[in-house]
């Protein structure tokens, strides 16, 4: 039996359902979900190790086309992490208004070289016809098609992938990462995601998309409670009364929501401190930028 290891990307449209497929084949929540596009923003480590091999999956942002800022930033990080992997899925989401889009993202994919396999997922949607319309659109590319819903059916896309993509992994002698490693992402980033995603799940219109998150303090104050400060950094000074909410009440529901996740994720009690700060159009200061982890790595 060969043992194969390697880096898979996912890759697609914003709201394709990547993070969603991510969680589903590590089977922990390691990448947040919402309903809005462009929520995943740096690249999320998820590891599956199994008896014959260890795939490496890296989550990354929506592919958007952008010449400036934190859309930049993600397009640049969606394509690094094409560059750095080394087999991708191409992940079609049947309820994908834009069918040219699609194309372009194929375009990308069979452009990087590399090998891969197709997704068409959300198919637990009522849209018949759609899955059939995918399939011809990826009849000539002779790579494998897996269709499935990850939301649904977590365990199935799960095997479907992971016996898709091993042979076309590199071989190995042994595993890249700890056998028990399921992310390379630290606890504090995690918290930070936590907020971002209820601030998300919260806030509508322009307001998430210009929002980031710090971790100020994360004092393990004993085996029981952990005590984290979050700073939400807004884009715009008028934004910040709309986060705070009338009375303090928004942020209070986005503080509850990411408290008790935070506390599923521990183990332990948080005590959870929310400051909402407004740092001015911060997406196009490079320091700042940098600061927050917004930095394509240099190979
Ligand atoms: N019906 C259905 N909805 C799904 C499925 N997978 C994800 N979703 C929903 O699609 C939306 C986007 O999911 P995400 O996993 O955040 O999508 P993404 O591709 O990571 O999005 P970005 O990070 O913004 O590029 C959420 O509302 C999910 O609940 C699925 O299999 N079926
Ligand atoms: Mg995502």
């Amino acid at each position: 039996m060969s043992y194969h290891a390697g880096f898979v990307g996912l890759i697609g449209l914003p709201n394709s359902g990547k993070s969603t497929l991510m969680n589903a084949l590590v089977g922990e929540k390691v990448s947040i979900v919402t309903a809005k596009p462009q929520t995943t923003r740096r690249r999320v480590i998820g590891i599956v190790t199994r008896e014959d091999m260890q795939a490496v999956f890296v989550d990354a942002p929506g592919l958007v086309q952008a010449k400036s800022g934190l859309n930049q930033f993600l397009r640049d990080e969606a394509h690094d992490v094409i560059t750095q992997s080394d087999v991708l899925i191409a992940v079609l989401n049947v309820d994908e208004k834009s069918l040219e889009h699609l194309d372009e993202m194929l375009k990308l994919v069979r452009e990087s070289g590399k090998p891969w396999i197709a997704l068409i997922h959300k198919t637990d949607l009522p849209l018949l016809h759609r899955p059939q319309i995918l399939r011809e659109r990826l009849s000539d590319s002779g790579v494998q098609v897996v269709q499935g819903s990850a939301m649904t059916e977590p365990d199935s896309i799960r095997e479907s992938i992971l016996a898709a993509i091993k042979p076309l992994l590199p071989v190995a002698t042994a595993p890249l990462y700890d056998q028990e490693l399921y992310t390379l992402s630290p606890t504090r980033e995690l918290c930070a995601e936590i907020v971002r995603e209820k601030c998300f799940e919260t806030l509508h219109q322009e307001v998430p998309f210009g929002l980031a998150v710090r971790i100020m303090r994360f004092d393990e104050e004993s085996d029981a409670l952990v005590k984290i400060i979050a700073e939400i950094m807004v884009a715009k000074e008028n934004h910040r009364p709309i986060v705070i909410g009338k009375g303090g009440s928004v942020l209070k529901k986005i503080g509850t929501e990411a408290r008790k996740e935070m506390e599923k994720l521990l183990g332990r009690k948080v005590y959870l401190d929310l400051n909402v700060t407004s740092k001015t159009n911060w997406q196009k200061n490079t320091g700042m930028m940098k600061d927050l982890g917004y930095v394509v790595p240099k190979a």
